[in-house]
């Protein structure tokens, strides 16, 4: 098949609530719907879910606009190709830019799940028919908000709670919680806000069995990751850190790590999820899907790609009315009350798109052809 046109939709919905993290409080979230055309008649969609600002990682919601439009579109207009394999090839001189390639990796698998009528999880290899679900809680003002949040969230069944935490908002969340609801599956999220000079914090986490302690070091950071696992009983997750299949593997080979957590928008695609994924199973790494709270289209993909077996935690996967007053699917996926999210067996995506609401929250469009 031949890619013959893109269409470039940044589309902003409304938020119900900002976010907070430690690298800073989301607002708005404006995010890039990629359409994919072929010569043969399919339509594709795929999302680059980059935040609108670089405090995450330096690709934002704008630069995917750009790099979509003026490196991305150019290498695979027109050109021949029959597997994601094949069409990432062409991506290769492009470095990192994982965001914007997501986008139109996601759309080409969509294109090929309809193509061979095949579900994404089939093609994927993917076994789980349903796959467990937490919730990330954002830094709040206070502790009796965040107590709330997460009461309501395990009487809705979510499978376990992850909490952001920064200096300052770390052993007294964790311990406020512990004391009020025991023993429950929690885990914490850092983005990168701490040194290797902040060892007596994570020596107090430590005591806490907490799951996973995820990204608590620099956000390129692999070598002190590694030093502070040899210090600390809590496994560490990395996120931020990980772009590839390649750098897993030096972190595996490091100890930097004992889980990974794999956004297919932060490595670039499902195919290269795949590739983690696979490298992780070979050496006992557990996997689980992280999320960039992206619509029902992006949450789509990652839904299918946690369906592979070694996805064995949680994913983040709070339903899209939790962040947004709308959606991009016309009915998107539901949290049952034991935490789980059934995958869909369809062709495509899985979920129907409501192009009337890509349209309704158009901020700019780019066709290219
Ligand atoms: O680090 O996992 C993260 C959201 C934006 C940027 C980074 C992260 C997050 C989340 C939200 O934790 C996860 C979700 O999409 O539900
Ligand atoms: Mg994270």
């Amino acid at each position: 098949m031949k890619i013959k046109k893109i269409t470039l939709y940044k589309v902003a919905i409304p938020m119900v609530t900002s976010f907070t993290t430690s690298f800073g409080t989301i607002y708005e979230k404006p995010t890039v719907v990629v359409k994919v055309e072929t010569n043969d008649g399919f339509v594709g969609f795929g999302e680059s879910a980059a935040l609108p600002f670089p405090f995450y990682k330096p690709e934002t919601t704008d630069i995917c606009m750009l790099v979509l439009k003026k490196y991305i579109a150019p290498l695979v207009l027109n050109k021949e190709f029959k597997t994601v394999e094949e069409l990432m090839i062409f991506l290769k001189p492009i470095k990192n830019h994982n965001f914007a390639k997501t986008g139109l990796e996601n759309a080409v698998w969509m294109i090929i799940s309809l193509k061979e009528k095949k579900s994404l999880k089939k093609i994927l290899g993917g076994i789980k028919n349903k796959i467990p679900v937490g919730e990330s809680i954002g830094i709040k003002k206070t502790l009796e908000e965040t107590l709330d949040e997460v009461s309501l969230r395990l009487s809705q069944g979510f499978q376990r709670i992850k909490i952001k935490i920064q200096p300052n908002w770390d052993v007294r969340v964790v311990e406020a919680i512990r004391n009020k609801y025991g023993d429950i599956p929690l885990m914490v999220d850092a983005n990168s806000a701490y040194t290797l000079e902040d060892i007596n914090i994570f020596k107090t986490l430590d005591k806490f069995n907490l799951m996973m302690i995820e990204q608590p070091l620099a956000d390129d950071d692999i070598i002190d990751h590694s030093v502070l696992q040899k210090k600390i009983k809590t496994p560490i997750c990395l996120d931020e850190s990980i772009l590839s299949v390649e750098d897993a593997r030096k972190a595996i080979y490091l100890k930097a790590c004992q889980i990974i957590n794999i956004k297919p928008g932060r490595v670039g695609g499902l195919l290269e999820s795949k590739k983690i994924h696979d490298l992780c199973q070979k050496n006992n790494i557990g996997v689980w899907c992280g999320g960039m709270l992206e619509t029902g289209i992006g949450r789509a993909f990652n839904i299918a790609i946690s369906s592979l077996p070694n996805y064995m935690y949680p994913a983040d996967m709070s339903p899209v009315n939790f962040f947004y007053k709308d959606d991009l699917v016309k009915e998107s996926f539901f949290v049952d009350n034991k935490g789980f999210v059934e995958v869909p067996n369809k062709p495509g995506l899985g979920f129907e798109i409501d192009e009337r609401k890509i349209r309704k929250y158009l901020i700019e469009k780019l066709e290219i052809s």
